[in-house]
């Protein structure tokens, strides 16, 4: 169907491999949308939802060993093992080839092979790339078709180039044992089998967008991060961005649709959404870090996702959406934890049972998620096609932390943010299989994702910012810090706001700070509190740093250090300050 000679030949190879029936080459076209979700409802991979009130919109469940990115079976294959570090799984590239290999071989037998030409980054931008997945699950064709720039677009775009990522996926039997999320950075390729979950299997997104492209922007001098982009709107309508890298389930989604309280509201704040998962960040002509998304649409979060909480992604996911193992109601529609205090009286969860509110167990999993295109979001911004992106002000870390981390704070310079973002400590999320709730340190957010030595992407961070001329500011942020009773204290969601309007205020130049051992802290009468129901004292606790706490911190922080045989002398040097300065 499409001429490139590289692509023919590899799709032939993968296709001798994986012996499928049949072929099917992607176009993106309405017309294979349709007949693919006719096809899907057919043999009940998809359900159709109700039309009237969910047009377009499309149910799956996927199998109940398979809900989440799995860590320990995902791998960095390369030649040695120093180059995929201390914090990823690796696996000799020859005998990752040779294991999957044999797997694969007639893996797709009596099914139909995709294959599904992508871009991440919009079609007008030099600094887009294609990427092509072969699958033999619809389900992922679909998703696909949403979180990327999918089918002639995409050929057209690759031209007669041989520069693509490669990647193959293989639903198999959905078998645990076998199962395998393997990145080849030196060949450009990635080979998924036995999911068909999300980030396992929707290979632009994490494994490309994040693994392949982090080492792919190590050696071209930009960035890929775990990151949303917003735009805070201002009274005057001028608009300036903020990047956020949390981890997983950590509220990127939430922060980058996030609508002004009242107050602000009326006084003309708005936030625009350019993207809420992944970063691509580039030194623009100006001198400052500018920010990409690569992605079409939102695979977000379901549970907790109320018209309270999060109004425009309950917005965005009305049409054209798939939602992945939420709890489907008797009329077509579809319900989860936290959407409301209404729960159906009877429906099906998302293991297929019948589910009632006494059934003491969740209808929605916890990591349910919907997929759904970025065009519908109530607060896109209009920057989120432009092929430059955006301008980058101030880039915030964050995690969810009980205790020690507090409220915001900023980093000295962009060496120090580095140390901040290199030591960042999170409770573990449903969004990747094992425990939760286990405080984890995950750098940059990017602990699952960074697709080679964690030592050499520190140094690339740190090389970076001083060759950006005009950095962003680098901040900390925590929501999640709880009380006696275990609730959390900050009022979050909507009133991040008033924290993002500090962070602006001090790249701008326009408030003080306070000086302490971590970083600058806010002065607490400079975070607005009129209109939520927390008082100053709460706040200043909010802003507290607890010496014992930190003590710990640090004990930790050095345990984590250690694993890095490539740790950056910078980095070092920024410990033993810190250390100094909480005299400990
Ligand atoms: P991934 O898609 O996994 O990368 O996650 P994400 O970082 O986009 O997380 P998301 O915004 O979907 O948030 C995950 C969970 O955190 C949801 O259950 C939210 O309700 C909750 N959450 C988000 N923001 C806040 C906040 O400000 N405060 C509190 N308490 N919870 C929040
Ligand atoms: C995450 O886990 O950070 C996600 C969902 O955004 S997944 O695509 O499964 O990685
Ligand atoms: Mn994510």
């Amino acid at each position: 169907m499409y001429n490139n000679i590289y692509v023919k030949d590899w799709v032939e190879q993968m296709a001798a491999l994986t012996q499928p029936d049949n072929i099917v080459w992607c176009d993106g076209s309405e017309e294979e949308r349709e007949r693919l979700t006719k096809e899907a409802i057919s043999t009940g991979e998809m359900i159709e939802l109700n039309q009237e009130v969910l047009p377009g919109c499309l149910y799956h469940r996927t199998a109940e060993n398979d809900v989440a990115r799995v860590e320990g079976r995902t791998f960095i294959c390369t030649e040695k093992k120093e180059d995929a570090g201390p914090t990823n799984n690796w696996m000799d590239k020859s005998a990752a080839y040779a294991k999957l290999g044999a797997l694969y071989a007639g893996a797709m037998k009596g099914r139909t092979m995709y294959v599904i030409p992508y871009i991440m980054g919009p079609a007008s931008s030099e600094f887009s790339k294609v990427g092509i997945e072969l699958t033999d699950s619809i389900y992922v064709v679909l998703n696909m078709r949403i979180m990327t720039r999918m089918g002639k677009v995409a050929m057209d775009f690759l031209g007669d180039s041989a520069h693509f990522i490669k990647g193959l996926h293989a639903k198999k039997d959905v078998d645990p044992e076998n199962r395998y999320i393997c990145h080849f950075p030196e060949d450009n390729t990635i080979w998924s089998i036995n999911s068909a979950y999300g980030g396992n299997v929707l290979l632009g997104k994490k494994c490309f967008a994040l693994r392949i492209a982090s080492w792919l922007g190590r050696q071209e001098g930009w960035m890929a991060e775990h990151m949303l982009i917003l735009g805070v709107e201002n009274p005057k309508g001028d608009v300036q961005y903020i990047t956020a890298a949390f981890p997983s389930a950590c509220g990127k989604t939430n922060l980058a649709m996030l609508i002004p309280p009242k107050k602000y509201e009326e006084m003309g704040y708005k936030v625009w959404t350019v993207g809420d998962d992944i970063a691509w960040l580039r030194i623009g002509k100006d001198g400052r870090l500018w920010a990409v998304n690569p992605e079409a649409g939102f695979f977000g979060v379901a549970p907790g996702t109320s018209m309270k909480s999060n109004p425009n992604a309950l917005l965005t996911c009305q049409k054209d959406t798939i939602f992945t193992n939420v709890c489907l109601k008797p009329d077509g529609t579809v319900w989860w934890e936290g959407m409301d205090k209404n729960p159906p009286a009877q429906a099906i969860d998302w293991l297929d049972k019948p589910w009632t509110p006494d059934s003491g167990v969740k209808a929605a999993h916890p990591n349910s998620r919907f997929t759904a295109p970025a065009k519908h979001c109530p607060c896109i911004s209009d920057k989120f096609e432009d092929p430059n992106g955006v301008p980058v002000s101030a880039i915030v870390f964050g995690g969810r932390r009980a205790k020690v981390a507090p409220l915001v704070y900023q980093s000295f310079d962009w060496e120090h943010g580095v140390f901040v973002g290199a030591t960042m400590a999170s409770e573990t999320t449903a969004a990747a299989t094992g425990a939760v709730g286990v405080v984890r340190r995950d750098p940059m957010a990017m602990l699952p994702f960074c697709g080679y030595n964690m030592g050499d992407y520190f140094k690339h961070w740190l090389e970076m910012g001083k060759k950006i001329p005009n950095p962003p500011k680098i901040f900390n942020v925590n929501w999640f810090r709880t009380n006696e009773e275990g609730k959390f204290i900050w009022p979050g969601f909507g009133d991040n706001l008033r924290v993002l309007l500090w962070i602006l205020a001090r790249c701008n130049g326009e408030v003080d700070a306070v000086e302490s051992p971590i970083g600058y802290l806010p002065k607490a009468e400079d975070i607005d509190l009129d209109g939520t129901d927390i008082d100053l004292d709460t706040l200043k606790g909010l802003l507290s740093i607890d010496m014992d706490s930190w003590t710990e911190e640090v004990k930790d922080q050095a345990a984590h250090l250690a694993k890095f045989e490539k740790l950056p002398e910078e980095i070092k040097a920024q410990y033993e300050a810190l250390k100094k300065r909480l005299g400990v």
